[in-house]
């Protein structure tokens, strides 16, 4: 995977409008849930997309706050995958709301 330009990631951030943002090698966003279990269980659903992509969120989680990273390692910045496994995501979030 090639890592993106940031006329490129700013393209792709326009294409998924849903609030991720460029910020240095990674696209971010922030999720809020009603408590803890609701957070894990987004988290949940998102690992196993991960790990059938081999592509895995950075992420930190406060109760019903979950914040997430994604970076391609080998690209050594953005790339598509990032924006595949965000567009996946979006589509967990909207199952559960
Ligand atoms: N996850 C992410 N976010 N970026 C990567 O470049 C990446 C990954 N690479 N998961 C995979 C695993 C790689 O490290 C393994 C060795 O395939």
């Amino acid at each position: 995977m090639e890592k993106l330009t940031k006329p490129e990631i700013q393209e792709n951030l326009d294409l998924i409008d849903s609030g991720w943002s460029h910020e240095g090698d990674f696209i971010k966003k922030e999720f809020q849930f009603k408590d803890f279990l609701q957070a894990f269980s987004f988290m949940t659903a998102i690992a196993a997309e991960a790990e059938k992509m081999n592509h895995h969120p950075n992420w930190e989680n406060v109760y019903n706050k979950v914040k997430i990273a994604l970076s391609t390692h080998d690209a050594g910045g953005v790339s598509l995958k990032d924006f595949e496994l965000a567009s996946k995501i979006d589509s967990i979030l909207k199952t559960r709301q």
